[in-house]
């Protein structure tokens, strides 16, 4: 076996998953973003994948193999081959025909699918695999939470009508329910944007944790949670119009930030206006909000239908435009650069505000809406904060971190359109077949297992995904007496179907305790004087510290009654 644990941490470990996946010898980095997994680290994720595959066997799904390397014809026929930019992996073969390395399989499944599937007869279809996708991030990070290489388990559902989608789409979100209660997550359901990918519904699976990178916003007293990027934000008219004050130009030498601009002017961040530039697939749109809001950067994609935003790049808006990041606003704007002005709702009844006056080191006061500056469009442009209302019942929202490890779709005829998957409905009608489309991050799954269940002497696995479920050691490895009743009742507990590890090294107990402690597996047994003279084993519980002495012969029954409870899937 080859486990080589670690008791220092890793310089390069930047979340406490990554650094526990290092120490406990499950994961190596090979390059940023690409890993080995050790085989404690393997065993791991071959325990969910199994989960995963049971819940998609149970929902109907079945399993098939795509290929990793992708042509591009078929990215060229669904119009995503030049949407995409670097994070996709390109390359040529050895006769210049251009492929990617699969970051998803949309355009694989669905031209399958055109070219075997011709009939609503042969419907509902849910084809699923299990394996790895390569997706080239700026910035991978948090170990196996943000790699460039990782396993995801991919179904897609083909349905004759949107009813049957919405069944198919009902068994996956159930399906899920399943698997992450099975791996004991604590996790939550969201509503979740659909993004590029297309279509108007999705959930993520958020498993929570302080150190997740997407924030949800979620009700205490109905059961609406969704994604902070998707979260509606309303707008209660504001009553009272103020008297509109004269526009004045004031010197701000120093203020660039909305606090310096707040205190310097002796107003609070509300009463300013906050303007944010962005490169939204390559004009310049500009978003005004309220100085202590922050712009959802999502809902101006979806608002504008654009494939990519970017913020502008301030050296070119000075150089380009004479407009100075940190005193810039929209008065003025329009004749310095053509732009899209979009002001969130808020910003349409802000009175005499504070603004940049496009002029370095000076402001404007008395900023007033239609008077000084106009809007293209208004709308719900601001990320929701934790107190705003409800959208559903107007309690006041709360916001938790999460990691996603699941997010399903419903993709409508997006791709079934763009690559020619028709079938023949009952009318003998031709038809684009409707699909939705149901990820799992099975190596982010275990990343985010370590997240959420890890103390200071280093993980606590749920029993269902456990690298093993039980470890065994003689204090003694050189006390035959030991050795040789720790080598027997080893035998016996895999005989009973027990998945159990040996550490028979020649090593002093306290590495091996704490080796025991920091991989993580849910019980160790150990087999020291008492096993010999009075025939009772030591059984120490990782997860509750809870210590006990058993007789030998009613260890098995008693393994496998608690360690069946801990991999049922009650919540
Ligand atoms: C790409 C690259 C990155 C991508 C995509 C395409 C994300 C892409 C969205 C999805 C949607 C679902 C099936 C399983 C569940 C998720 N990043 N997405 O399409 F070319 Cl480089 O992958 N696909």
């Amino acid at each position: 076996m080859l486990i080589p644990t670690l008791r220092e941490v890793p310089a390069e470990a930047d979340t406490i998953s990554h650094q526990l996946l290092l120490r406990s010898g499950m994961v190596r980095k090979v390059a940023a973003g690409i890993y080995t997994l050790l085989p404690l680290g393997n065993r791991v994720v071959k325990k969910i994948e199994n989960i995963v595959r049971e819940e998609m066997d149970r929902a109907g799904g079945v399993e098939l193999q795509l290929p990793i390397v992708q042509p591009a014809e078929l990215w060229r026929q669904s119009g995503r081959w030049d949407v995409y930019g670097p994070e996709m992996y390109r390359l040529q073969d050895r006769h210049g025909r251009d492929f990617c390395l699969g970051p998803t399989h949309e355009e694989i499944i669905t031209s399958l699918f055109s070219q075997e599937v011709n009939s609503y007869r042969q419907l509902p279809l849910l084809l699923y695999q299990i394996h790895n996708k390569y997706r080239d991030e700026r910035r991978p990070r948090f170990g196996l939470l943000r790699g460039r290489e990782f396993i995801m388990k991919d179904l897609y559902s083909f349905d004759k009508d949107e009813e049957s989608l919405e069944i198919s789409y009902r068994k996956m979100y159930d399906a899920y329910n399943r698997i992450f209660s099975r791996c004991s997550l604590d996790f939550r359901a969201v509503e979740a944007d659909s993004g590029a990918i297309g279509g108007d519904v999705s959930h993520e699976f958020m498993v929570i944790a302080d150190t997740g990178e997407d924030a949800i916003n979620f009700c205490s007293e109905c059961d609406y949670a969704a994604n902070m990027e998707k979260t509606p934000c309303h707008i209660h008219e504001k009553e009272l119009v103020e008297e509109e004050g004269p526009l004045e130009l004031v010197a701000t030498p120093e203020a660039r930030t909305v606090q310096d601009v707040a205190s310097d002017l002796q107003v609070n961040t509300e009463q300013v206006l906050k303007s944010l530039f962005y490169n939204v697939d390559g004009k310049l749109v500009v978003v005004l909000v309220r100085g202590d809001r922050l712009v959802n950067e999502t809902k101006v994609i979806n608002y504008l239908g654009a494939n990519r935003l970017d913020t502008a790049d301030s050296e070119e808006m000075l150089n380009n435009f004479g407009i100075p990041m940190g005193f810039a606003g929209p008065v003025g704007l329009r004749e310095k650069t053509a732009v899209t002005i979009l002001g969130d709702l808020e910003v349409k009844c802000l009175f005499n505000a504070v603004a940049g006056a496009n002029k370095t080191g000076y402001h404007y006061i008395n900023v007033n809406p239609q008077r000084d500056y106009q809007v293209d469009h208004y709308g719900d442009f601001r990320v929701a904060e934790e107190g705003d209302p409800c959208p559903c019942c107007g309690a006041p929202l709360q916001v938790q971190r999460g990691i996603e490890v699941g997010h399903i779709f419903k993709l409508g005829t997006k791709y079934s359109e763009a690559m020619g998957a028709t079938i023949l409905d009952e009318h003998g009608k031709e038809i684009p077949v409707i699909m939705g489309c149901y990820g799992i991050g099975v190596t982010r799954t275990m990343a985010a297992a370590v997240e959420q269940s890890n103390d200071e002497n280093g993980i606590i696995w749920p029993a269902a995904i456990s690298p093993f479920d039980v470890l065994i050691m003689a204090v003694n490895q050189r006390d035959e007496l030991q050795a040789e009743f720790a080598l027997n009742l080893y035998q016996k507990l895999k005989r009973a179907g027990i998945d159990v590890l040996y550490d028979d090294r020649q090593e002093r107990p306290g590495v091996k305790f704490k080796d025991a402690d920091l991989i993580g597996y849910p019980v160790r047994i150990v087999i020291g004087k008492k096993a010999i003279s009075e025939g009772l084993v030591e059984l120490k519980w990782r997860a509750t510290g809870e210590l006990i002495f058993k007789e030998k012969d009613k260890i098995i029954a008693y393994l496998q009654e608690n360690l069946t409870a801990m991999k049922s899937s009650k919540r």
